[in-house]
């Protein structure tokens, strides 16, 4: 399938230009050595690194040290030869960091975005700031591309990136992914530039959402807010007209390099790895769970969900063990550093309360970036996957649990309302992240789950993440970009069963 639409899609002239807050490299700079590259972390560095190094073009983003960035042109040029595409860093300074990075995008629209309205600060310097580094974003943008280069820019940090272009009289096509949900009319309402962010959101040529749902919410802002526009078709993409500016809007579903994830998973060192995992853990069953440091992802929840499972079910009592790795996390912001604080103190209370002194230990704590082996390993070795975040665009970790479950005899539960649930809702466990009971009590039927019943669900998840894979959305998305006519566009049909909302009816 992937092949398939990979050989049809529609070719376009130029290179393909990735504009993102992030570069995939963080530059390290260490006092008495020159400047080196260390990868970065995160689903859209995941997603979109096997897309650039597949197809090669240009990547445009904030190299994650503020100042200048002048001396960094020699190593980012050398790095081409070996990535296979082209690096461009746009600096920023501390201000400029705090007030847009930190400020607009980490304190107004990732909570508000994930429902979490009560824990925004919509203070007005931070949109001046987001206005100020989004034109800057462009003006880089512009100097680097050429007509017929295909724009592709990424996620909520960048919203105003195509207005800002137009401005500066760019005609190219430009394509804009949100990687995070968008949230529904009632409360984006809130949002105090909520016009200016939905015009300046009409200037890109195609919008990309990850669901059904993020796309429902979208096209009802646009319905209620803006004046004069209307959506039509039935199928995937949805065209308009905004005065004389054609818009297309769709939902994209991310998919992994699965191949890459399976392979990386087979290979002898991570075999062994995960092998060594099993046997110091014994015969117990091992429950991963594992998140970037964040509010959205349900930790501290999860935990309590964990004591519950272990309090209601006392026959998991020395047959589990809950192995939760967090990953390091814009640490600098202060609602983080109370996370990883509440985090820590659950972790302590629940071992505190059923540890087995000289045995049994019910939560290994890990805080730490994980190496890829490592990572694989975690991944190969866990029996069940807890994903519970109280909301997520898609989840990449969820479909990477499943493809590097080669003996496919391991269960995952996921939250609801996570992206990764329009696709996977038939096969794997629900769990409402909120419901610490009923997720204790899946806790309890994962670990119960019969062999058979965990290969037939197992081997349907993997069978639609690899068909759906990163390659397969990043050609839906090109598609999308550049079919003449959208009626011949394929729908979803074999993506997931054409449902979005999944609790099951009481
Ligand atoms: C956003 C949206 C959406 C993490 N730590 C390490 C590491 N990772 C990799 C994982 C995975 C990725 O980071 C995390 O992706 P998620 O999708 O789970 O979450 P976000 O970072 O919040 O991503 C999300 C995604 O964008 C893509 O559109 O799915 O909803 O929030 O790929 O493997 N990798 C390694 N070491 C680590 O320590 N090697």
């Amino acid at each position: 399938m992937a092949e398939t639409a990979r050989r049809r899609r529609p070719r376009q002239a130029g290179r393909l230009v990735v504009v993102s807050n992030r570069l995939p490299f963080v530059v390290e700079r260490v006092p008495g050595s020159p400047p080196r590259l260390k990868p970065g972390a995160g689903g859209l560095i995941t997603a979109l690194l096997p897309t650039l190094q597949n197809r090669g073009g240009t990547w445009i983003g904030w190299p994650g040290i503020s100042g200048a960035t002048e001396d960094l042109a020699g190593l980012l040029r050398d790095s081409r030869r070996s990535l296979g595409f082209e690096l461009v860093p746009v600096g920023l300074s501390a201000e400029e960091v705090q007030g847009f990075y930190q400020g607009f995008s980490n304190e107004i629209i990732w909570p508000l975005f994930h429902d979490l309205q009560s824990l925004c600060n919509f203070d007005p310097s931070y949109w001046q700031a987001y206005q100020q580094v989004n034109r800057r974003f462009a003006e880089e943008t512009a100097a680097q591309i050429r007509p017929g280069d295909f724009l592709w820019v990424h996620d909520y940090h960048l919203m105003n990136v195509a207005a800002e272009l137009r401005g500066l009289g760019v005609k190219n096509r430009i394509g804009f992914f949100l990687h995070i949900p968008f949230p529904p009319l009632d409360i984006f309402v809130k949002l105090p530039w909520r016009f200016d962010l939905l015009r300046a959101l009409l200037e890109f040529d195609l919008i990309g959402f990850q669901t059904m749902r993020d796309r429902s919410n979208f096209v009802q802002c646009l319905r209620t807010l803006v004046r004069g526009v209307r959506f039509r078709g039935q199928g995937q993409v949805l065209s308009g007209r905004v005065g004389q500016h054609r818009v297309r809007i769709g939902h994209f579903p991310i998919g992994i390099d699965f191949k890459a994830f399976k392979d990386g998973a087979d290979r002898p060192a991570v075999s062994e790895l995960a092998a060594g995992l099993r046997t110091q853990l014994a015969s117990r069953q091992l429950i991963l769970g594992l998140d970037r440091l964040d509010y959205t992802k349900g930790i501290p929840l999860r935990l309590e969900a964990f004591r519950h499972a272990l309090l209601r079910h006392p026959e998991l009592t020395n047959q589990v063990t809950l192995i939760q790795v967090v990953i390091p996390s814009r640490e600098d912001i202060p609602r983080y550093q109370a996370l990883k604080v509440s985090i820590e103190q659950a972790v302590g209370q629940i071992n505190g309360q059923f540890t087995e002194p000289g045995g049994w230990v019910p939560i290994h704590y890990v805080f730490r970036s994980l190496a890829r082996d490592e990572l694989l390993s975690f991944y190969r070795a866990a029996e069940i996957a807890l994903v519970t975040p109280l909301k997520d665009g898609m989840n990449l970790v969820a479909k990477e649990y499943c493809a590097c479950s080669i003996e496919e005899d391991c269960v995952l539960i996921l939250s609801e309302f996570a992206g990764a649930a329009a696709q996977l809702h038939p096969w794997a466990l629900l769990s409402n992240p909120y419901d610490v009971v009923g997720t204790a009590d899946t806790i309890a039927e994962a670990f119960h789950m019969r062999l058979a019943m965990r290969r037939r669900r197992m081997r349907a998840m993997r069978r639609s993440i690899r068909r759906h894979d990163v390659f397969w959305w990043e050609d839906l998305f090109m598609r999308a970009a550049f079919a003449k006519n959208l009626d011949d566009f394929p729908l979803l049909d074999d993506y997931v069963p054409r449902i979005d909302i999944v609790p099951e009816c009481c």
